[in-house]
């Protein structure tokens, strides 16, 4: 048989400041942490305009772009680094779908998210959506720790 392949990776997630302010951050790191991923890094910050231009640069022009800015400024932000075999993925599938309205149950976004005319940019989480950002997103928001 052929050898297992393990490769281990690690994505950046945010609970995003309605998250923080719901008091659910224990909750989404007891959710990753259950699915067998391993806590690299957690630590509250407060976001700048800066860092957040740098971290949301693909959607800059967008309609959502400047409320989704004011948004996650408007309070702490817990910053994780969260480590496992296709965390990437996994974590993208833990959160569901952008829209908590549409979220499946089950998920992050599904089971927590609150679809009483908040808009979409409050959905509680942020996580990479490749490699390439997870490597980006780390290095913007833990810089010290930056491989
Ligand atoms: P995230 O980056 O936060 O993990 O979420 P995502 O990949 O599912 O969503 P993305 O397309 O990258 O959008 C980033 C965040 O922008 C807000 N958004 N609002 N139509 C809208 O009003 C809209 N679309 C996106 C959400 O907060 C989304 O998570
Ligand atoms: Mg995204």
């Amino acid at each position: 048989t052929e050898p297992t392949t393990v490769t281990v990776e690690c994505t950046l997630v945010l609970v995003k400041p309605d998250g923080v302010r719901r008091g659910l951050s224990g909750e989404i790191l007891r959710r990753i942490e259950a699915k067998g991923y391993t806590l690299a890094a957690v630590e509250l910050k407060h976001a700048t305009p800066e860092l957040l231009a740098q971290h949301y640069a693909e959607h800059e022009g967008k309609p959502f772009y400047a409320p989704l800015v004011e948004f996650m400024l408007s309070g702490p932000v817990l910053a994780v680094v969260a480590e496992g075999q296709g965390v990437i993925a996994g974590f993208r599938s833990l959160a569901g779908a952008t829209d908590p309205t549409a979220a499946a149950p089950g998920t992050i976004r599904g089971d927590l998210g609150r679809d009483w005319g908040l808009k979409v940019q409050q959905n509680l989480v942020h996580g990479s959506d490749s490699p390439e950002s997870a490597a980006r997103e780390i290095g913007l928001w833990f810089p010290q720790t930056a491989a």
